[in-house]
């Protein structure tokens, strides 16, 4: 019996800075509906999907950062999220800033759940890639404060069982780097779920603003094609407050092929019926890792973080 997994890509366009968490899931319900009406048994939404992508400003009062962050989850906001998943039998893939309490301490990290079709979270990953810059730079048009408002990581790239295969998550930056998607390949992952938030304009090489929508394709399709997995890509996009963010949601199939692709910068939902056993087209031959892998070889990935 082949595994199939039919998944839906829930794009959203832009958050106002004024938008409410409760208009933000209330979006996020529509598309879920049309993803269930279309045979989804999961909905990937974007990375911080609650609010509008608020490192790009520099805040110095912590409290009004503090109030991009969620303090669990579910909470007020979101519940009518994970009530309607359950209604539907749908699950989902949820990015989110993450306040918490741990040994006495506060620490905020970018994260994302993974809930099931009963809306019960089964799994959870803090970005560890956080792009950007750590002080105010007033010179640069927006900022991107990532580095001064999230802590890194520290759950790693762990894997799902779940939805009949081997679900891992990653966020925005993380889909960059190769070491993210070979972690889960490590451990045999079979569809990788990513929501972004990438603007158009990179102050520190505006040179390569035309190419940001062909880096985005490039990473993740050669994240799929070289650990033979499902790739589901997700953007926020379109004019956030003054940034215009790319689009190009898609679902990439262990091939390295795009396989469904959304059209617009607003929200917009695309479905696709994933065989997860086709991973083993490539997993078994060109990218067989127990054979024709050589770890002894690649000791400096580990040892060393730079040139
Ligand atoms: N959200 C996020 O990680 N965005 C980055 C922008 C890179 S430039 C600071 C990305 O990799 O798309």
């Amino acid at each position: 019996m082949p595994r199939y997994l039919t998944v839906a890509a829930a794009q959203m366009g832009p958050i106002s800075r004024s938008e409410p968490r409760a208009s933000a899931v209330r979006r996020m319900i529509d598309m879920m509906r049309q993803a269930k009406s279309r045979g989804a048994e999961i909905v990937v939404y974007p990375e911080l999907a609650l609010t509008t992508f608020f490192p790009r400003w520099y805040f110095e009062d912590q409290a009004a950062i503090d109030s991009y962050f969620e303090r669990e989850m579910p909470n007020e906001d979101t519940r009518p999220l994970f009530e309607a998943a359950s209604e539907l039998g749908i699950g989902f893939y949820l990015g989110y800033a993450e306040l918490t309490e741990e040994d006495g301490r506060l620490y905020h990290y970018n994260s994302a759940v993974l809930v099931d079709s009963s809306g019960t979270i089964i799994g959870k990953y803090r970005k560890i890639h956080l792009p950007g810059h750590t002080e105010n730079e007033p010179w640069r048009p927006f900022q991107h404060l990532e580095k001064r408002y999230f802590e890194t990581g520290n759950l790693g790239f762990p894997v799902f069982d779940a939805f009949g295969g081997r679900m891992g998550m990653c966020i925005c930056n993380d889909r960059r780097w190769p070491e993210t998607f070979r972690v889960m390949g490590l451990q045999g992952v079979e569809m990788v779920m990513l929501g972004y938030n990438t603007p158009v304009h990179y102050p520190l090489a505006p040179e390569h603003d035309h190419l940001q929508d062909f880096h985005n394709h490039l990473v993740m399709q050669a994240g799929a094609y070289q650990n033979g997995t499902w790739v589901v890509g997700v953007a926020k996009a379109g004019k956030e407050e003054d940034c215009d963010l790319i689009g190009g949601t898609c679902v990439i199939a262990p091939t390295g092929e795009i396989v469904a692709q959304c059209q617009s910068l607003d929200d917009e939902v695309i479905t696709y019926q994933c065989e997860l056993d086709r991973c083993r087209e490539i997993q078994d031959n060109i990218f067989n890792l127990a054979l024709h892998r050589v770890p002894a070889a690649y000791r400096l990935i580990t040892e060393t973080k730079s040139a």
